[in-house]
Parts: structure tokens; sequence; C-alpha cells
């Protein structure tokens, strides 16, 4: 086996040790972004669970502060599980959380700061009154966790706050609690949403997004014209984020997919890769919806106990409603990750001949931002009859496969003689329809030389309108590579460990292994990235 070293990310926000799981109780409050995270104190593996808490001034740079929330109390004790924060409008703060009982039982708990007027948010306290949800006699009583930031709904004068399950069908659901004072709760009778066979839905998340402009709205932001809203479940069953953009009718209390077949868990995902149990919050600041996502390991157990680490969150990303093709999100990393960008480099109108790889000579490779735009000739797309039909990233051979229009793209961290490398692409082929469209793919299968590592192609379709480029944004941070493709319509990310494409050992490539048509990179766009300042807070 080749000799591994474990990298650690340096932009990408991660505890200084330990295991870290889904990103909690995201918020703005009083000067500083703050992001609890599910942390074990004690190991690398996922267990005694408890709430990790970090504050940013720029969702970039971190402070590490004390552990936030640790199990303490009956209701809590097997776990201080993930919850959603919601600023009231007098300026306090519910945060709800699910705690795993002694008995192992899903309940849902408050807890509120000891000390509003402090910034930082350092101490929290668990209310007397918890638990302030237990599951109802219908639902299983492991199956009922991570509540949503509330809405408020001014014509009850109440809050609304969603819970993820699934009932006694495997159908995932999303519950729906009243209460005025996050205290009490009512269960009211109709589901937010049901998607049948679609298992236990964890880390529900629901907002309204804007149709007419790119400002993120409040997660209080009821139905109306230029509104549409997102619900949002992460699998259980298959460990992926899937969302939905629909309508939410306030009176009825129910949500409803602009498309039925593209429901939450079986249409679109935030990300095709590495990525799980993100959680949104609205940013008053710059008027923003940011999304955080967790990016888990693709090293064995046995390997995170060795390193002493695991997991990362993937860079905040904003939200915005894709008004062009009027049927997806768009997400693109918060535009304070560019305050890191150090010195670029520019290509332009590099021709890529059939079953080509090009160079690109950079000074180092382990920390980039870039950005990419391919044309393929026009000519090509005619003959786009030989096109195959039904295209798959996961089941392609990667981008080693060759078809007539495609794969063609960016190879990262790879070393120079191409024995590791992660390939960005992509790949035009015709549906099963008959019309011809653009797969956007990420290929780890030869990312590493080390063989105990999960390594996949990961993708999906990506729509490319009428004279558009093909475009992507590639963040590459050691052993992280989150790309976005046209303006971030469909995104992946890969945790990758590489054994020689590491430190001066990494490079960039193009390539294009499409056998029907040359490619050109019209223009490239290459920074170096800054290291984030991310250490403990110094009192
Ligand atoms: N992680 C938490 C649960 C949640 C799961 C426990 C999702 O609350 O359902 O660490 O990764």
């Amino acid at each position: 086996n080749a000799m591994l070293v474990w990298q650690r990310t340096a932009y990408h926000f991660q505890p200084q040790k330990n295991w870290m799981n889904d990103p909690d109780g995201p918020m703005y409050y009083k000067g500083w972004y703050h992001l609890f995270y599910q942390y074990n104190p004690d190991s690398a593996v996922w267990g005694n669970i408890t709430w990790g808490h970090a504050v940013s001034r720029d969702l970039i740079h971190w402070l590490y502060l004390p552990l936030a929330m640790v199990p303490s109390h009956w209701y809590d004790a097997n776990g201080v599980w993930t919850g959603s924060a919601t600023l009231l409008p007098d300026g306090r703060i519910a945060m709800v959380y699910t705690g795993s009982t002694t008995e192992s039982v899903q309940v849902q708990n408050l807890a509120f700061p000891a000390d509003p007027d402090d910034p930082l948010l350092l101490k929290w306290n668990k209310s007397e009154s918890n638990p302030v949800i237990r599951p109802p006699s219908w639902i299983g009583l492991t199956d009922f966790r991570d509540p949503t930031t509330a809405w408020y709904v001014p014509t009850e004068s109440a809050w609304r706050i969603a819970i993820g399950s699934k009932d006694a069908d495997h159908n995932g659901i999303a519950l729906v609690y009243r209460t005025k004072n996050f205290v009490t709760y009512e269960l009211i009778p109709r589901l937010l949403h049901s998607v049948n066979r679609t298992g236990m839905w964890e880390c529900v998340d629901f907002y309204p997004v804007s149709t007419a402009s790119k400002v993120g709205l409040d997660t209080s932001t009821g139905p109306g014209p230029g509104v549409k809203h997102v619900l949002k479940a992460s699998l259980d069953d298959n460990k992926h984020d899937y969302y939905a953009i629909g309508t939410y009718d306030g009176e009825e209390g129910t949500w409803t997919p602009d498309d039925q077949e593209m429901d939450v868990g079986i249409g679109l995902r935030y990300d095709y890769g590495k990525y799980y149990a993100s959680k949104t919050f609205y940013d008053p600041v710059k008027e923003r919806r940011v999304l955080w996502g967790w990016s888990g390991e693709t090293d064995s157990e046995k390997t995170d106990l060795l390193k002493g680490w695991a997991s990362v969150q993937t860079i905040p990303r904003t939200v915005t409603y894709d008004d062009k093709t009027g049927r997806n999100l768009l997400q693109w990393p918060v535009d304070e990750v560019e305050r890191l960008r150090q010195s670029s480099q520019e290509f332009s109108n590099i021709t890529l001949g059939v079953g080509s790889v090009a160079p690109l000579d950079i000074s180092k490779a382990t920390q980039l931002d870039i950005e990419a735009k391919f044309e393929i000739d026009a000519s090509a797309l005619e003959r786009a009859i030989e096109a195959d039909v039904g295209y798959n990233c996961s089941t392609s051979g990667g981008a080693a496969g060759r078809g007539a229009l495609g794969p063609f793209g960016l190879l990262v961290l790879a070393d120079q003689d191409l024995s590791e490398q992660t390939a960005v692409y992509f790949y035009l082929g015709r549906g099963t329809d008959g019309g011809l469209g653009t797969f956007f793919c990420q290929d780890e299968l030869r990312s590493s030389l080390a063989n105990d590592l999960v390594k996949r192609v990961y993708g999906s379709s990506v729509p490319v309108l009428d004279g558009e480029s093909l475009t992507v944004r590639i963040l590459v941070d050691h052993s992280i590579v989150e790309s976005f493709a046209q303006g971030g319509r469909t995104c992946i990310t890969s945790r990758v460990y590489p054994t020689e494409a590491i430190y001066g050992g990494a490079r960039v490539f193009l390539f294009n292994n499409a056998t029907g048509a040359p490619v050109t990179a019209k223009s490239i766009k290459i920074w170096q990235m800054n290291s984030a300042f991310i250490h403990p807070y110094a009192a």
C-alpha cells in the first residue's frame, strides 16, 4: 500500500481533532456567524455526540469555542443531536434540538443562551420543560428527529416547526408542530409533505426562495407572488440530500412540488458527491440564504482513528432560485471565500484534440480556486447522432471511458505521470428521449494509489441553455474537491486522499477523452488559495 499522508484541509472548517458530522443551528448573531456541529470530543468515530461551536466574522476564518452543549440530562444522555436556531423578533434565540434519551428515544428539547448579551453565546441553558416534544404514538421512537428553524404564521400568532420521520410504510414524512412559546407544542394533523418509499427523512429543511431576485428571504416569509418554497430531506436510506422546489399552501399547511416526478428524495440533489445533513440559514447582513453541508470520510474508521480526525464542512454556499431554468436552485461558494484568492494564472483558447491531455503550468496545486470555460465544436454537435444514449456518470467508466462527445474537463490533485488524478468533467450524451443532454461528473477512481478508500464516479445531468458555454468552478483543498457546473446548477463534492499528488507533487491538467470532437478550453483562471485562520479562541 502506498504511503499515506492524511491531509487536513487548509481553508475548510474542521475541528482540531476527533469526529464531526452535521452542521447545527447556524445563525448570525450580534456580529458573528455561529456554527455548531455534531461532535465527538473523545474519538474520531461517531459517538458521545455533543455540540461543538465556532464563530466567524466572514464564514471563512473561525475561532473554536468551548463545547456549547453536552449530554447532561436523561432527555439527551445518549446524545445532543441535530437542531436548528430560530431568532425571535425580540432578539431571543430558541434552539430546538433532538435528544437521544437514556432509553434511546428521540425527543425534542429547547435550549437558549444563558447570556443573550454575550455575542459569542458561550453558555447555553436547557429548558426546565424538556423534553418539549415526544414522538407521537404512531411514530417509531427512534424515527423522530432534527427540528427545522421555525417560521412565523401571523394569522395564528404562532410559530411552526417541521420534524422529519417515516411512517409504517417506509414513506418519508415531515411532521409540523405549532408553538407560541417553544415550550408547548401542538401537532398539526396534516403532514407538510410525504414521499412514498423514501424512508427516514433526516435533517429536514424548509425555506422560501425569491423567484424575482437573488436576495435571500427570511425563513418566516410566507407564500405569495414571487415566492416559492424549498423542501429538503437527507435520506437515511442512501445518505444523499434531496431537494425540490414547490409551493407552500399556508392555509392547508402543506407543500406541493412543482414537478411530481422531481419530488423530494426522487429528484434533485444539492450535491451528487460526499455531502449530507445540510442546513440553511438566513443571513440578514448580506440578505442571502446560506447552505452548510457535512462532507464525511472516504477512508476507513480504522484510518480515522489513526489520523485522529474525521470530516469537514463544505464551504458555505449561497442558495438562489435559477430563474433561467425555473427548475433548480443555484449554489455558489459564499463570496467571502474569494478573499483567500492570492496570485492567479490565466490560460485561454487551448484546443484539446481527441484523446489529449495538457498540463497547466501552475506553481502549487493543493489549494486552488479554478474557473474554466469549455466549448465543443458546433459541427461535432451535428454529428452527435453518435453520442451514446442513457449515459450515467456513476455506472460509466468515468474519465477513462470514451464516447463521441466526452468526457472532457480537468484533472486536479494529479501527479506528474497521472498515476493519481481526480477528474472533473462534462459528457454530452443522448437522453432516453433522444435529445442531447450534458452530464457533469467527478471521477475518484484514480484519485489515490491507496486501496483502503471508497472511490466512486459521481454526477448527474446539468441544464445547459442555448448559447451557454460549459462552465465549472472547482475548489481544491488537499483532501476535498468541490465542483460547481453552470453557475451551481449541479454540484459534486469529493473527498480524496492522494499519496503522490500532495504538496509540491500536485498538478492540474486539461483532458479530452472524447473520440468524436476536439474541445476548446476557452478560458481558465486559477487562483492560489491562502489558508484560512481557524484556531482556538483565546479570551
Ligand atoms: N445525525 C444526527 C441526527 C441526524 C443525523 C446524529 C444525520 O440527529 O439525523 O448525530 O447525519
